[in-house]
């Protein structure tokens, strides 16, 4: 029996892809390089595997009358036309709980770099310039008072992590989580204008698009600090580059930017952001569990089995 055709919509790792041409045809990206191939594939192609930062939307699914389903090796999906995938009950699959140590490490790395200065005093040394005396003093993070936007699995793994640094959690979300011990505010404004660091890990997509804006930033303050671990899309770019700038708030770390992996020649320059390419599940652990959970997914359609993580909107 032939394998199965699938389209890869992605430049997607050798641990993920090589498994998957095991037990699929592997059509690589052919939808943006080939489309004399893509045409000819189209018709056969049953699923589209992509990550966690991959376009998915309705005139790409419209191009392929047999596609099943959608898994992406990410958390989030937010590329994907969701609601157009439900239309055709295309099957929808992510990557949750595998990349929550990773995401809330980095977040907590992210937030001591950016108050503690850690990238400046590297390059301190490094320069030479440590005999002309020491540094400015930087901001104390433990004890101090955190501000959550989503609180999630990965959010609450970094709550936990907050909490051993002795710090208070505070956070924002669709709804109140009765069940936790933290405090609730009803909007990230409200929120910013009660805590020291504010970190972002609510999903991206169209609900969350410039939800950190302007007023957002202004509440957060000249003492205060964004930490965005989320995607690029939460926050208004512009006006976070404009607070910065001139001081609006003391910081920021990101990992996340409106257009990857473009980042905005203002930020490069800035003495008070610390930057990083979106590496929040950026370790080998982590991608190869993702990427096996992914590949299981694809495994487990196939097979007429249960899916393991479809995406909420399909459970
Ligand atoms: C990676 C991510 O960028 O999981 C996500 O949503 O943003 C990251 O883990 C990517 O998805 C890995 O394929």
């Amino acid at each position: 029996m032939s394998k199965p055709e699938i389209l890869a919509v992605a430049k997607l790792p050798p641990y993920l892809i090589e498994p998957l041409r095991e037990i699929f045809v592997v059509h690589e990206q052919i939808h943006q390089t080939d489309p004399a191939a893509f045409a000819a594939a189209a018709g056969r192609i049953r699923a589209i595997v992509g990550s966690g930062e991959s376009k998915v939307p309705r005139s790409l699914m419209a191009q392929l009358p047999a596609l099943e389903m959608i898994s992406i090796m990410g958390v989030g999906y937010d590329g994907v036309d969701v609601t157009a995938a439900l239309e055709r009950n295309i099957r929808v699959t992510h990557t949750p709980g595998v990349l929550n140590d990773d995401v809330a490490d980095l977040a907590i790395g992210l937030m001591l770099s950016v108050a503690r200065r850690i990238p400046q005093a590297d390059q301190y040394v490094r320069s030479g310039r440590w005999p002309e005396g020491p540094m400015p003093l930087a901001r104390k993070v433990s004890g101090e008072r955190l501000g959550i936007v989503g609180l999630g699995r990965i959010g609450q793994a970094i709550a936990t992590r907050a909490e051993a640094f002795g710090m208070s959690v505070a956070y924002t979300a669709r709804s109140r989580k009765a069940e936790l011990p933290y405090a609730y505010y009803p909007s990230a404004q409200a929120l910013a204008a009660e805590v020291d660091f504010l970190v972002l890990i609510t999903p991206g997509g169209a609900g969350t698009r410039k939800l950190i804006n302007a007023d957002v930033l202004k509440a957060l303050g000249p003492q205060g600090y964004l930490i965005n671990v989320a995607r690029g899309s939460v926050v208004d770019e512009a006006a976070l580059v404009e607070a910065l700038q001139q001081g609006v708030i003391a910081g920021a770390a990101l990992d996340v930017f409106e257009n990857e992996p473009v980042v905005p020649s203002a930020l490069w320059t800035l003495d008070n952001v610390v930057l990083a390419p979106h590496i929040g599940s950026a370790t080998r652990q982590t991608r190869g569990a993702m990427a096996d959970l992914a590949a299981s997914n694809l495994r487990a359609h196939f097979a007429g089995e249960p899916l393991l993580t479809p995406v909420p909107e399909c459970q």
